[in-house]
């Protein structure tokens, strides 16, 4: 009952009495003032005023169930990983498309034995489980996709004109806004299932000395706050629409649109480790691999770190 009221001073946007409200639900006042008190308790604004009711200021940014649109999903107040959890959800046989989110990650991770800071109540944390039927060796154009899905909900919400520094950072001003970590459990030929996560930077205010110069949120690029659960049901939204092309077309249906976004393309990028090169980026090809020109040949990346020169030459 209680977000059924939610949703009453939602639409109303003014103060509605505890009568009216009785009157609407056919319930009595003291169970709407017990159903507004559990409200508050999660963390909505309700003002109360005598005689005139029940406001709510809807400008705070709540994450729980209600809040997400998208049908199949699992709010967590904490869990240590949304990547770890859906893959429990998937051995345990859940349904293509799962979504976890999390208000705080205690182990939230990056790739190769990374971490990902995860600040309570302050960045996106979500993943989701994917079925698809492709080669385990495609798996990474995932990541891809899911970079393209962040880079156009971001832009949609804020305007921010972000972009996708290949493979998995959404990126602007040479600062990190998001990072993304897909893995997969996979028999030689075949894939049971993939978890791609999420994780965006949208309120946070500061980082840690560590992260200063190479992090940035949504807050500290426009000075707004927002909802995560905006950006949550965004970023499902446009993934689930760019998964569904991925599914018929494969990744070359996406590779013009993922070229657009990919800050690397027509840069100096150098790559790192073994066998390192330096080159120009010519953009993605249609297996979701970075062509990068050298003085002798073009080279396929297929993944890994790759750093790429911004006009001020510094590399990030
Ligand atoms: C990534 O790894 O960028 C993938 C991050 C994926 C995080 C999501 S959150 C939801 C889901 N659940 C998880 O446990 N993970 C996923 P990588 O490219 O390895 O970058 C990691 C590096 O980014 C770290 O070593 C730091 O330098 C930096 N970093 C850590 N936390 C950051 C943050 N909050 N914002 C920006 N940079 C960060």
């Amino acid at each position: 009952m209680r977000y059924t009221i939610l949703n009453i001073l939602r639409e109303k946007k003014g103060y509605v009495s505890g009568e009216e409200l009785g009157d609407m639900l056919g319930v009595s006042r003291a169970a709407i003032w017990k159903s507004i008190t559990k409200l508050k308790e999660e963390g909505y604004e309700i003002n109360s005023v005598n005689k005139k009711g029940y406001c709510l200021d809807d400008s705070k940014d709540i994450l729980n169930k209600h809040e997400l649109k998208y049908d199949n999903a699992i709010y967590l107040k904490e869990t240590d990983s949304t990547n770890n959890e859906c893959k429990r959800q998937a051995e345990k046989g859940c349904a293509d498309g799962l979504l976890v989110v999390s208000e705080y990650q205690s182990k939230g991770k990056g790739r190769l034995g990374r971490a990902w800071s995860s600040e309570p109540s302050a960045g996106l944390y979500m993943s989701i489980v994917l079925k698809p039927e492709i080669s385990p060796s495609e798996a990474p154009q995932l990541t891809l996709i899911a970079g393209m899905a962040v880079t156009k909900a971001i832009r949609s919400i804020t305007g921010l004109k972000v972009g996708i520094k290949w493979p998995n950072d959404v990126v602007i001003n040479g600062k990190k806004l998001c990072g993304i970590l897909t893995e997969m459990s996979a028999e030689i030929d075949r894939i049971k299932y993939v978890v791609t996560g999420i994780g965006v930077n949208i309120n946070n205010s500061s980082f840690d000395a560590e992260l200063k110069n190479k992090a940035t949120s949504i807050y500290i690029e426009t000075g707004k706050s927002y909802k995560r659960s905006v950006f949550a049901d965004t970023i499902v939204n446009e993934l689930m629409g760019y998964y569904d092309i991925f599914c018929k077309k494969g990744f070359s249906g996406l590779r013009d649109e993922y070229n657009k976004y990919c800050l690397n393309k027509g840069k100096i990028v150098r790559t790192t480790g073994k066998n390192a090169i330096k080159g120009k980026a010519l953009g993605v090809n249609d297996r979701g691999e970075l062509l990068i020109e050298t003085d002798t040949s073009i080279v396929p990346v297929l993944s890994g770190e790759v750093s790429l020169r911004l006009e001020n030459n510094k590399y990030i």
